[in-house]
């Protein structure tokens, strides 16, 4: 492993969280970008979009725009994932994330803890915010609250709300890749610029973790899964389908 993989890794360890700068092309990335939010502007893809006019979540990106898949099969992101969930961490949902101008910040929030009675010492979930445009602290770039994933709580605690100083913004250029612990407290920050911040969020998790626990995560549909190389298809769940209500328990 490369030095530059190493530190990242201690980084995330011992802070909850890892940069790596510039890891696709700029241009790759924008071009990326500008087709996501073209998509989360499409009607035909509402039954597979959350949240309001000022956040949104465009599930199911694996599906919808091949261009999503050197970011969720990034060797470099993959290596981080599998030192943490072990080394067959499955590759389980790509969702598009545009932050619009006047938006308020997200709550603080962990990543798919609501069902563990106690919060395991180990990480359930590597989570990643790919930069398809710049990421600053005034255009609703990520925020997290450093060391805050060795809480082992399964939310933050209320005195620490969404605007506390305790978070720190992340900031980055367009191609840069943003990977937390999912017991980390984090946020998509209040967008106070003119400019639309849009990201391509990817999840890994363990071999021991339940894909349907995110409400709005979806399968890979077997149609995808027949145009990806083997390499990629190693790394997805072992069952493809259309919709959640075939693929998983989701009661
Ligand atoms: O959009 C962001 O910056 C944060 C995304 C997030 O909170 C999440 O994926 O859990």
């Amino acid at each position: 492993m490369n030095e530059d993989l190493a530190a990242a890794i201690v980084h995330l360890e011992t802070y909850g969280y890892c940069l790596l700068p510039e890891r696709m092309p700029r241009q790759q990335a924008l071009a990326l970008g500008e087709r996501c939010l073209a998509l989360c502007q499409d009607p035909a893809r509402a039954n597979f979009i959350q949240g309001d006019e000022y956040y949104q979540t465009l599930f199911g990106m694996l599906n919808l725009d091949e261009g999503s898949w050197p970011c969720a099969f990034h060797e470099d992101t993959l290596t981080i994932a599998r030192h943490f969930l072990g080394p067959h961490c499955r590759v389980v949902e790509a969702c598009a994330k545009p932050t619009w101008p006047g938006a308020p910040p997200q709550h603080l929030h962990v990543d798919s803890a609501g069902h563990f009675a106690a919060v395991p010492d180990v990480p359930w979930m590597i989570n990643t915010i790919w930069m398809l445009s710049d990421f600053t602290a005034a255009n609703g770039g990520t925020g997290i609250v450093p060391m805050s994933h060795t809480s082992r709580l399964k939310s933050p605690p209320p005195e620490v709300g969404p605007d506390s100083p305790l978070i720190k913004p992340i900031e980055g250029a367009a191609g840069s890749v943003l990977l937390w612990h999912g017991g980390a407290w984090h946020q998509a920050r209040a967008n106070t610029s003119e400019e639309i911040r849009i990201g391509l969020n990817v999840a890994y998790y363990p071999r021991w973790f339940n894909n349907w626990i995110e409400g709005g995560h979806q399968p890979v549909w077997p149609e995808t899964y027949q145009r990806m190389p083997e390499a990629h298809r190693a790394l997805c769940p072992g069952r493809q389908g259309h919709t959640r209500e075939d693929m998983y328990e989701v009661r």
